[in-house]
């Protein structure tokens, strides 16, 4: 009996000896995009546990998969690479265009529209979770139906290339 109860206490993350899982992700989504170039992902992260930080995440179809933030200095998009992003108790933290994303270098192959892959990210006390990305077509903005044009012409850099 002891025994029995002990290895239940080693199979459950610390987070969920309440219950609930704490940590959710939804929607992830992608756009289409050619093997070898750069991709994106978008989710939607809810905490309903106690306060953590997206530290890491990592994919399959890319060889390096970076958490990112577009900036704008004056008047011009940039992105950079943000070490961490901090989700307090009962919040939602939403990564989308403009925002917060998920940066996919070097994609290990073609992401077409209406194919899927996992996604991966770590918490700093939560652990990892792992979710399903969908793609969307090429210039999807995550919202129903759009003008991607905007968005399309915008000029990103970023701002690691910019230096020698
Ligand atoms: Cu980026």
């Amino acid at each position: 009996m002891r025994s029995r109860i002990f290895a239940i206490l080693l199979a459950l993350p610390i987070s969920a000896v309440a219950g609930q899982p704490t940590m959710t992700i939804e929607h992830a989504w992608s756009r289409a995009a050619i093997a070898g170039r750069e991709g994106v992902i978008y989710m939607t992260i809810t905490n309903s546990g106690v306060p953590d930080s997206m530290i890491g995440v990592s994919t399959p179809v890319a060889a390096t998969a970076q958490l990112h933030q577009t900036i704008n200095d004056n008047g011009v998009m940039k992105m950079r690479a943000v070490p961490s992003l901090a989700i307090g108790h009962d919040q939602s933290v939403t990564l989308a265009p403009s925002g917060y994303h998920i940066m996919l270098m070097s994609l290990k192959q073609t992401l077409k529209q209406g194919d899927s892959f996992p996604v991966t990210v770590t918490f700093q006390k939560t652990g990892t979770l792992t979710a399903t990305v969908t793609v969307e077509k090429a210039g999807a903005t995550g919202m129903a139906p759009a003008d991607t044009s905007q968005h399309m012409g915008m000029p990103v850099q970023h701002e690691d290339k910019q230096r020698p």
